[in-house]
């Protein structure tokens, strides 16, 4: 008896449709991909990745930007059975230093304009091969793969088999990877599909980035498993979306990607007319942003809330039958996810009361890359996962999330972890000490601002903080704000208190 193929691949190739010359993905520049030409071009990827003889469970690291070939490059180290490492765009050499080095990939793929100092690091860390990949159709791994069969039988995975390693900020050290298995993605994706209705004749449109779970997996396996046509655009342009929207059935965004489409006088009813379904999650969507949002169009947003370790937990409902959707709320746990909040002493809450989000379910990740401690800490003796967020279940069983116990700034949908930026600027000459703390922000939802302390007697130029961490993190982790102190607040036990520093700047935006 042949055994069943647990592959993700295996599953979403079932579901490309019948008539493979049908368009599975429109881009912005006018580019027309068919369902053959991912069938074919993850095939030829996949004997690209097989004929380099990578180990069992080689890890795949890229950071490329956002293209359809990068899909293929996802759905082909898939198909291959090895582990996709996805990684943002913003990051710098520091940070890529430590993922690659941490995860060990036998196959790098990033930019040809980062080649030089990423095939450094990836070298220097013991990579064997390093490939480009532009958002042009070109790059090296396009240019080797063009040489190989589109025949490829999907590689034979378990349930339990690695996925894919999604690198989330430790709020004290280093980075930890999440594990995902093909279990933990397949399953989710089935949940979502069936609870949010995706039916015949749904167009996704496409405008998250391709590292995270929201792009990545939620928003990409939907339409992939419904057989539903994308239309792909590399970056979010507000105007440009509202132009695309008659076309499309259903959205997927960051609340910021909310604000700034309500900033348009062509969001409507009537550019709306045919949408089925918006979604937001990744960071708190406003209650003012979930009302405008329904006066304007129409259409009641879907919030939902997940994480890399988890992907999707918790939904509203998308069908009247399963009730109403409720802003300000992240809805029930999903089919499948058991959620309970408890309290500091591990004992759970009566319904309504505030305590730390705890789940367990198929989707929950296998634990973190080569950190065994730090993967049994963050579970219960009984298998619940500690989410880290804090929250409350009331009494129609609808979850809300009050705030998080780590210590975490959500700015845009992306995470900064203040304990990174922290330990950077604390290097810097002239500094004793400094505390980042999030503020609320209109457009990003919150933003990180620097409070750091001047070393007695050293001069510190509060531009040159900010100038400094620029040439060291991403972007988005750039404290928006800093501001010289002679001393931070502390408590009676010598405990910043963040909370302090966040009131007293949190009108620095509004
Ligand atoms: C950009 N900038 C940000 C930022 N994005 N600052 C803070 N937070 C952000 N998120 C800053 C840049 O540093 C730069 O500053 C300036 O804005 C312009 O940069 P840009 O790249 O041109 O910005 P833009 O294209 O406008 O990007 C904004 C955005 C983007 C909202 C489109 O941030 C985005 O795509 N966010 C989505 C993130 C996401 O997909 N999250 C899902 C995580 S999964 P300067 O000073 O250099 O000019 C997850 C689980 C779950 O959380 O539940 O889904
Ligand atoms: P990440 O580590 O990037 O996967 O981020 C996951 C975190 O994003 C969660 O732990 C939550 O803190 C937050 N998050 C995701 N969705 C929501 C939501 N709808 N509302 C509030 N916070 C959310």
């Amino acid at each position: 008896m042949s055994q069943a193929n647990a592959n993700l691949f295996a599953a979403l190739r079932a579901a490309f449709p019948h008539h493979l010359d049908a368009i599975a993905i429109e881009t912005d520049n006018g580019l027309n991909y068919s369902w053959r030409d991912l069938e074919r071009a993850t095939a030829m990827m996949a004997n690209l990745l097989k004929s380099l003889g990578l180990p069992e469970g080689a890890r795949i690291a890229v950071q490329v930007e956002k293209s359809v070939e990068a899909v293929m490059l996802y759905l082909a180290t898939l198909r291959a059975g090895y582990v996709f490492l996805p990684l943002n765009t913003a990051y710098q050499s520091a940070e890529i230093e430590y993922f690659v080095g941490n995860a060990e990939p036998a196959v790098v793929v990033c930019s040809s304009k980062n080649f030089g100092w990423v095939s450094k690091i990836a070298f220097k860390a013991g990579t064997q091969h390093v490939f480009t990949l532009d958002d042009n159709r070109s790059g090296s791994l396009l240019e080797r793969a063009a040489h190989c069969s589109d025949h490829h039988q999907v590689v034979l995975r378990q349930a339990d088999d690695l996925a894919a390693i999604l690198y989330t900020s430790g709020t004290t050290g280093r980075s930890k990877g999440a594990m995902l298995t093909h279990g933990n993605l397949l399953s989710n994706a089935q949940v979502l599909k069936d609870y949010w209705g995706w039916q015949p004749g749904d167009v996704l449109m496409h405008v998250l980035p391709i590292f995270h779970v929201h792009g990545l997996f939620v928003a990409l396996h939907g339409a992939l498993l419904n057989g539903s046509k994308m239309i792909w655009m590399a970056r979010f342009d507000p105007k440009r979306v509202i132009e695309k929207l008659p076309e499309a059935t259903v959205f997927m965004g960051v609340p910021t990607l909310y604000v700034r489409l309500l900033a348009e006088h062509g969001l409507n009813r009537e550019s709306t007319r045919n949408m089925r379904l918006f979604v937001a999650g990744s960071a708190p969507l406003l209650i003012e942003t979930f009302v405008a949002w329904q006066e304007r169009t129409g259409h009641t947003i879907l919030e939902r809330y997940g994480m890399s370790e988890t992907i999707m937990l918790t939904s509203n409902p998308y069908k009247p039958k399963d009730g109403k959707r409720r802003g300000g709320t992240v809805g029930f746990p999903l089919p499948g996810v058991s959620l309970r909040v408890q309290d500091d002493a591990g004992q759970p809450l009566p319904a309504g009361e505030i305590g730390g989000i705890q789940v367990k379910g198929p989707n929950v990740f296998k634990g973190y890359w080569r950190m065994p401690e730090k993967t049994k800490e963050e579970f219960t003796a009984d298998g619940y996962f500690k989410t880290g967020d804090v929250g409350k279940i009331d009494p129609s069983g609808y979850v809300t999330i009050v705030g998080r116990s780590k210590d975490l700034i959500i700015s845009g949908g992306y995470n900064v972890y203040p304990a990174e930026i922290e330990g950077y600027i604390n290097e810097l000459p002239g500094v004793a000490e400094s505390a980042v703390v999030g503020v609320p922000h209109p457009d990003f939802g919150e933003v990180g601002v620097a409070v750091v302390v001047r070393q007695p007697g050293m001069p510190l130029d509060p531009d040159h903080v900010i100038a400094t961490l620029k040439a060291k993190l991403a972007n988005f982790k750039i404290p928006k704000r800093c501001f010289v102190v002679d001393e931070l607040p502390r408590n009676t036990m010598g405990k910043v208190q963040k909370n302090l520093l966040r009131e007293q700047h949190q009108h620095l935006f509004y």
